[in-house]
């Protein structure tokens, strides 16, 4: 029995040649950013892989310790951080990386490399026991500290706006890989037949507005007030509530159908439970670019100056006038 019925429309081009071609035509970000956002996607195979041998997947999935947050860490988070910082260390390219599973910056090529990555490996990481989608989320940023000396932490406490491109992987029904930069934001799905990311929506637009909201409804009564209010306004305008436990993909659906993320603070979590610098600078960069908005309530995400490396904000990000909506509530 068959189920063949992928077909690749001719031409379609590979993420590898899009990137080249894009890097032609906009010289001002180096070609080292493709390069790096190549190295991430071959990277996101070698993870697929060893979470798709199953048994394995389980066992590692079960197994925990704390991260520097505080929060569970899998051995597949560990699996998937040490993977990505590998294959980053193979490119020459990045000075270090900031990730939510090092307690510290991870000095790499540090006196010549002239990036900085900062990363979330696994988003949603509670998924993966239930075969459930989530992520990778990543950040590219080009070092302060001159080349020639050890890069430093300041190198990667930077805001927001600084990002040079950023992207996230979501593993799900299909694997694809969306990233940004200034000249737009694109989505590319892993095709098996030719191992290849290959081109899917090019300069994505976020609706202005969508047909959902995500948050964890459980938590309700721990919102403060405004978020209470906002949420039984968009109950009573009929707006449907999903909301998958990784916060990629609830982002994904929203960039392409429209719609509103939010994760208030909560009794458990006073100032939020999403990084600043692993999740919430690298979505907002992408939401921007493709225009939608990300808020911590206060201000755009993306003008947060960083005071340390694993803090955490309320996030509310999605479609422009949704989120306007929100603040509106909030003001
Ligand atoms: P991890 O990066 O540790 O997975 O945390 C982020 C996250 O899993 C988001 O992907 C998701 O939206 C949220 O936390 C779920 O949190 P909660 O279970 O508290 O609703």
């Amino acid at each position: 029995m068959s189920f063949e019925s992928s077909h690749i429309p001719p031409f379609t081009p590979s993420l590898k040649a899009f990137t080249k071609d894009e890097a032609m035509r906009y010289p001002s970000i180096p070609f080292a950013v493709y390069q790096i956002i190549q190295t991430i996607s071959l990277a996101s195979q070698g993870l697929l892989e060893t979470i798709n041998k199953g048994t394995a997947s389980r066992v590692m999935a079960a197994e925990v310790t704390y991260n520097a947050s505080g929060d569970k860490q899998q051995q597949l988070d560990t699996v998937a951080h040490i993977g990505f910082v590998e294959a980053l260390a193979s490119t020459e390219q990045v000075g270090g990386i900031i990730s939510e599973e090092a307690v510290d910056l991870v000095e790499l090529d540090s006196k010549m490399g002239n990036y900085i990555v900062a990363l979330d490996p696994l988003d949603g990481t509670a998924n993966l026991s239930v075969n459930a989608p989530f992520g990778t989320i990543f950040s590219i940023y080009q070092r302060i500290s001159p080349l020639g000396n050890p890069i430093q932490t300041i190198d990667a406490l930077q805001t927001g706006h600084k990002q040079i491109a950023a992207g996230y992987i979501l593993y799900s029904t299909a694997t694809m890989l969306v990233y940004g930069t200034k000249y737009g934001v694109h989505s590319f799905t892993y095709e098996p037949t030719v191992e290849a990311f290959l081109l899917t929506n090019p300069a994505i637009q976020f609706p202005k507005e969508g047909p959902s909201y995500a948050v964890n409804d459980g938590y309700f009564n721990q919102f403060p007030k405004a978020i209470q209010q906002y949420i039984s306004h968009a109950r009573e305008q009929g707006l449907g509530s999903r909301y998958s436990g990784a916060l990629v993909a609830d982002f994904h659906r929203h960039l392409l159908q429209g719609g509103i993320y939010l994760y208030p603070p909560t009794q458990q979590k006073p100032a939020g439970k999403l990084r600043l610098m692993f999740e919430c600078n690298a979505l907002a960069f992408i939401a921007e670019q493709a225009g939608g908005l990300a808020s911590d309530g206060t201000q755009a995400v993306l003008c947060l100056e960083p005071g340390t490396l694993h803090q955490c904000i309320p996030f509310y990000i999605g479609s422009a006038n949704m989120v306007k909506q929100l603040l509106h509530f909030m003001a």
